[in-house]
């Protein structure tokens, strides 16, 4: 395979319901899409940064930046090129998960689809829908919370993830817990607090959460570890692993007992594989996360989420818990809160055409990746 041309494409959508964090308020999702043509047909990347760093240093023009200067020619000088010969080929680049995941996602699509090989089948998936999970964002109330909290639990998803931050905590997950004691809960924290929050986030532990996301700065894998042995509510990371081998490091640590996937946060979905792997060896639960994705993004998840480690419902929505109208025809949930695992060549799914348009605020057209 060889690649021929790449078109980077910005795409906005607004969102159906405003999803606040401890990162701030998203009203809308600016996403770029890559779509990579090559000498076997073409597949189609989402590059999962917002438009500021935040959750990560990552950003959009960042991404697209470092895309188009540096991944985009080093990929198209690998001879006999692979999904994982263009991985090993972006290694050479410290840092930038996202980008090189959104480069290795389209060139997988494109590789798997010449070979009418699923995403699915290409990562080793044994299931065929995956558990959903529903992560809630921070609310104006504790009465809007349980309103919202209330209509995903009669939409079937499994489990309800809360994020969390000082000053929104003890109080909206006792809430949800006594509203519905028997649903799975947990809480995601994005980084927001420092060891010397841990007594207050013990009070957590009367809450039978199945986890506590990522409490504390990515950075902070001992201070986990510390946290760990404070608390009986198992501690899980997110920004933290950013690799196979941090994830092996944090584990061995003590720092986490499970952990949260996302190909985009650790470059891509060979990556996120292994980690999946290490996971197992180590008996350490996983399960996918998401970065309100489209269904380009979900398909790609949902694959990896068919994987036989991931025992955990996963943040992998249905296209209408974010979107009004996907890029891709829709992901729908079934009432018991479980997607299909998509079957087709590659993705197994495109997006269409004309919303593509309709929400493509910018194109760029790279053909000359000789140099
Ligand atoms: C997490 N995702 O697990 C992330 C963080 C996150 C589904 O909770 C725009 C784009 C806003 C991506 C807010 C979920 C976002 C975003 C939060 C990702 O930590
Ligand atoms: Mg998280």
């Amino acid at each position: 395979m060889k690649l021929e041309r790449v078109e980077l494409r910005r795409i906005d959508i607004p969102l159906r319901t405003p999803f606040r964090t401890s990162m701030g308020l998203e009203l809308r999702r600016d996403i770029l899409l890559l779509r990579a043509e090559t000498t076997e047909g073409h597949g189609w990347g989402e590059c999962v940064a917002m438009p500021e760093p935040g959750y990560s240093e990552e950003y959009l023009d960042g991404a697209a930046e470092i895309i188009s200067r540096f991944l985009l020619p080093m990929v198209a000088a690998v001879e006999g090129l692979t999904p994982a010969r263009a991985a090993q080929a972006m290694a050479a680049i410290p840092g930038h998960p996202m980008a090189k995941a959104t480069v290795e996602m389209a060139l997988t699509d494109a590789w798997l689809r010449a070979r009418g090989t699923s995403y699915a089948d290409h990562l080793g998936a044994v299931r065929s829908e995956v558990d959903c999970g529903v992560s809630v964002g921070i609310a104006d109330s504790i009465d809007r919370l349980l309103a919202e909290v209330t209509g995903y639990v009669e939409q079937g998803y499994r489990r309800i993830k809360l994020k969390i931050e000082p000053g929104w905590d003890v109080e909206p997950v006792r809430a949800v817990r006594e509203a519905f004691p028997d649903i799975a809960l947990q809480a995601d924290a994005n980084a927001a607090y420092t060891l010397s929050d841990a007594r207050h986030l013990a009070e957590l532990d009367a809450f039978d959460l199945t986890m506590l996301e990522q409490p504390l700065s990515a950075a902070d894998v001992r201070d986990h570890a510390t946290l760990a042995r404070m608390l009986r509510t198992p501690i899980c990371l997110d920004e933290s692993i950013i690799s196979a081998r941090s994830a092996v490091d944090a584990i061995t640590l003590g720092a986490c007992a499970i952990v949260n996937i996302k190909a985009g946060r650790v470059g891509g979905y060979l990556e996120a594989r292994r980690i999946h792997d290490v996971c197992a060896a180590h008996s350490v639960p996983v399960w996918c996360g998401g970065m309100l994705e489209t269904g380009l993004g979900q398909a790609a998840n949902l694959a990896l989420a068919a994987l036989p480690g991931f025992t955990l419902p996963a943040d992998i929505a249905p296209s209408e818990r974010y979107f009004a109208t996907d890029v891709t025809p829709a992901i729908t949930m079934n009432a018991e809160g479980r997607i299909a695992v998509p079957t087709g060549a590659g993705l197994g799914l495109e997006p269409v055409d004309e919303v593509l348009e309709r929400y493509t605020t910018a194109v760029a057209t790279l053909s000359d990746l000789s140099f």
